[in-house]
């Protein structure tokens, strides 16, 4: 399946993602094409709505202690439910549909995650660090929320300002 990612400002990005109800091979094809965009373009997280499925599908795949990410870390995360939340941490964040840009997000520092695997198997998973903050940033593209939302009114008119600047000189370049 060919893939592309769908970066901001696309209205794709706004939708609200539908719960999947089969999980069957069109997901699993899906799931499988997400896996190679997300390493090549370097990413850790990726929603399928970013590549232009509004589904309620996202994979994980964050870097060990060496900075490798081993396939076996893959996580396939379908129709997820937060059920418990605490704390808050920050940490400068990007996104595949934002390229270029990171800012400092806040969000909770632990989380317990309901999901189904690809089979529709349900799981739960408690989760810390860069997989919880991975886990927020995911479950927010399902909602058509961006990390750029989050910002305060003066650094989103900065980073609207810059974000114009590079998408006009990536088209004359
Ligand atoms: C979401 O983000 C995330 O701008 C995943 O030029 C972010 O994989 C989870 C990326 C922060 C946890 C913490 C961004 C690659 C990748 C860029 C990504 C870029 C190239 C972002
Ligand atoms: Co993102």
């Amino acid at each position: 399946m060919k893939l592309n990612i769908v970066e901001y400002p696309d209205k794709k990005l706004r939708l609200k993602s539908k719960v999947v109800k089969l999980f069957d091979k069109k997901l699993h094809d899906l799931l499988n094409s997400m896996y190679p965009i997300m390493i090549n373009t370097n990413g850790i997280g990726l929603a399928a709505v970013q590549v232009n499925h509004p589904i309620r599908a996202l994979i994980l795949n964050i870097p060990d202690e060496d900075g490798e990410q081993p396939k076996e870390n893959l996580l396939e995360i379908i129709n997820p439910v937060m059920t418990n939340q605490s704390g808050e941490t920050v940490y400068q964040e990007g996104c595949l549909s934002v390229p270029k840009f990171y800012e400092d997000i806040t969000r909770f520092d632990t989380l317990t995650l309901n999901y189904q695997d690809r089979d529709g198997n349900t799981k739960t998973l408690e989760a810390e660090g860069l997989l919880s903050i991975a886990i927020q940033h995911e479950m927010d593209h399902l909602e058509g929320i961006l990390f750029i939302d989050k910002l305060s009114y003066a650094r989103r008119k900065k980073f609207e300002k810059e974000y114009k600047r590079m998408l006009k000189e990536r088209k004359t370049s």
